[in-house]
C-alpha cells in the first residue's frame, strides 16, 4: 500500500514537471508582441533629433568640455522641424535630450550642465518642452535618447553613483513630457561600464508602463526594440520578429537609424553636399519599412534652431514621392470583386483575411478586369498572434500555367517585394508553408513606374 502509494506520488511529480517544462519551453513561432509592440510596429517611421553643443562646435562626439555658452540659437522652432517630419510622413519623433557630450536638453536638477547654463532665452528655456509640444500638437508620438555614456559627468567614474544620476534624470524625463512612445538606449562608447539596466527600466516602467526600449541586442536582454546592426538604412532580410540571445527568446521587432545627411546626425556647416538624394531614401524606405521594420531617420537642425531648407524641401519630396509610389493600389482598384481573401484586398490594413484555422498553406488569387503592368507587391501579415508565413511565392498566370516573379520566407509586418515590370490579368500569393494558419493584412500591386533600386533585386525567385 504504501509502496503504491509513492509510486503514484513519483509519478505525479514526473507528471507535473513534464508540465512545467512544456509551459516553459519557448518556440519562436509560439511568441507573440505586445500591444505596445503592435502598435509601434503601425508607426512604422519615425526621426532621430541631435542638436547641442556640437551643433555650435562642428563635432559629431563631444568630449564634455564644451562651454554652455555656445548654446545659442537664435530662432529655434520646434514646429518648423516636426512639420518637414510629418511632411515626410513620419509618425514619430525621438529627441536625443543629452548626447554623449553629456549636455542636457532640460533643465535638469541634476547638474548646471545644461540649458540652464546657456545664454539660450536667458537660461529658462526647455528643448524637451518645445519638441515634445509641437510633437503632441502635431499628431506625433514623442520619444527620447538618453545616452549611458557621459563624458562630461564626474560621477560617470563611479558606476552607482552615475546610476542614481542617470536614474534621476530619467524620472524627470518620464515625469514631466506626456506619454512616451520610445526610449532610445544607445550602447556607444558604454564598452567596459556596468550599468544597472534592471534598475533604470524599472525606473522607467514606473511613470511609463507603455514605452518601448530600443537598444542593440547586445547592449542587454529584454529591451522591446532591436537594432538593425547598422546605420546605413538597410534591415538585411529575412527579417524575423523573435530574437534568440543564447536560448532566451523575445519579440523583438527591428528599428533602423540612419542620417539624413551622409555620416552625420549633428548639423555642420558647409555640409550641403552630404543630403541623401531623393532615390537614396526612396531606396532606404523599402529597404526598411518595405522588410518589415522601422526606419528611424535623423534629423539635424542648424545653429539657427531651424532645419535648413533643403533639407526641409527634401523630407517633403520624399513623403511626397512615397505617397505617390503606394497610393495607387491596383488590387483594390481593378480586382473583380469575388469575396474570396475580400479582407486582404480591400486597401485597408485594420482588416485581415485568415487562412483556414489549423492549415499550413493557402492561396490568395487577384483576377483583374483586364491585364495590369506592376512592378512592386506589397504585403502585411497580421502579427498579433505571431509571424507565421515561413515561405511564399507571387505568381503570374502566363502561357497557360503559374510563373513565380517572387519567392521569399519571412513576411512580417510589411514585405516590399520588386521585380522587372509584368502584365497580367491574374496573379496570386501562393503561402507554401506557415507555422499556424496565415493572417494577411493586405496584398497589394503597383506600377511604379520601373524605377530601379538595385537591391529590391533580393526577393527574385532562385
Ligand atoms: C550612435 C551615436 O554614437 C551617434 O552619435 C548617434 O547618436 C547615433 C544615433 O547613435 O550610437
Amino acid at each position: 500500500m504504501r509502496v503504491e502509494s509513492s509510486v503514484r506520488i513519483f509519478a505525479l511529480l514526473i507528471f507535473v514537471a513534464l508540465c512545467l517544462q512544456a509551459d516553459y519551453a519557448q518556440n519562436a513561432v509560439d511568441l507573440k508582441p505586445s500591444p505596445q509592440q503592435v502598435e509601434w510596429q503601425d508607426l512604422e517611421f519615425g526621426v532621430l533629433i541631435h542638436f547641442g553643443t556640437n551643433t555650435f562646435l562642428d563635432r559629431e562626439w563631444g568630449d564634455g568640455t564644451a562651454s554652455p555658452q555656445v548654446f545659442n540659437p537664435t530662432q529655434l522652432d520646434a514646429m518648423q522641424w516636426l512639420r518637414a517630419a510629418k511632411a515626410a510622413g513620419a509618425k514619430y519623433v525621438v529627441l536625443v535630450a543629452k548626447h554623449h557630450d553629456g549636455f542636457c536638453l532640460w533643465p535638469t536638477s541634476q547638474t548646471m550642465y545644461s540649458v540652464k547654463s546657456s545664454p539660450w532665452e536667458n537660461g529658462n528655456g526647455d528643448v524637451v518642452k518645445r519638441v515634445s509640444d509641437a510633437a503632441h500638437k502635431l499628431g506625433l508620438r514623442f520619444g527620447i535618447y538618453l545616452s549611458p555614456w557621459d563624458r562630461h559627468e564626474p560621477r560617470y567614474k563611479n558606476p552607482a553613483e552615475y546610476d542614481d544620476y542617470y536614474a534621476a534624470e530619467l524620472d524627470e524625463l518620464t515625469s514631466n513630457y506626456g506619454d512616451l512612445v520610445e526610449f532610445w538606449l544607445d550602447g556607444a562608447g558604454s564598452e567596459g561600464h556596468v550599468y544597472d539596466f534592471p534598475r533604470i527600466i524599472d525606473t522607467l516602467r514606473i511613470k511609463q508602463p507603455n514605452t518601448l526600449v530600443f537598444a542593440d541586442a547586445a547592449l542587454f536582454e529584454y529591451g522591446d526594440i532591436r537594432w538593425a546592426g547598422n546605420e546605413d538604412g538597410k534591415i538585411p532580410y529575412e527579417n524575423w520578429n523573435v530574437l534568440d540571445r543564447h536560448g532566451y527568446l523575445r519579440w523583438r521587432p527591428v528599428e533602423a537609424d540612419t542620417p539624413l545627411h551622409k555620416g552625420h546626425w549633428f548639423w555642420h556647416p558647409n555640409d550641403e553636399g552630404t543630403l541623401k538624394s531623393l532615390d537614396e531614401l526612396i531606396a532606404t524606405y523599402e529597404q526598411t519599412v518595405g522588410r518589415g521594420g522601422q526606419l528611424m531617420l535623423g534629423l539635424a537642425p542648424d545653429r539657427r534652431g531651424l532645419l535648413p531648407d533643403a533639407d526641409v524641401k527634401r523630407l517633403e519630396e520624399f513623403g511626397a514621392a512615397i505617397r505617390k509610389r503606394y497610393s495607387g493600389n491596383l488590387v483594390a482598384k481593378e480586382r473583380i470583386p469575388d469575396g474570396a481573401g475580400a479582407a486582404a484586398f480591400d486597401g485597408d490594413p485594420d482588416t485581415f483575411w485568415s487562412a483556414p484555422p489549423g492549415s499550413r498553406h493557402a492561396i490568395l488569387e487577384v483576377d483583374f478586369r483586364k491585364p495590369q503592368k506592376f512592378d512592386r507587391a506589397l504585403t502585411m501579415e497580421w502579427l498579433n498572434d505571431g509571424q507565421h508565413i515561413e515561405h511564399y511565392r507571387i505568381e503570374v498566370w502566363a502561357g497557360g500555367k503559374w510563373k513565380t516573379i517572387v519567392e521569399g520566407h519571412a513576411i512580417g509586418h510589411k514585405r516590399i517585394d520588386g521585380f522587372q515590370p509584368v502584365t497580367a490579368s491574374r496573379v496570386r500569393l501562393n503561402i507554401l508553408s506557415s507555422s499556424a494558419e496565415a493572417h494577411v493584412r493586405e496584398f497589394q500591386l503597383f506600377d511604379t513606374g520601373g524605377t530601379t533600386v538595385p537591391e529590391m533585386a533580393a526577393s527574385q525567385p532562385h
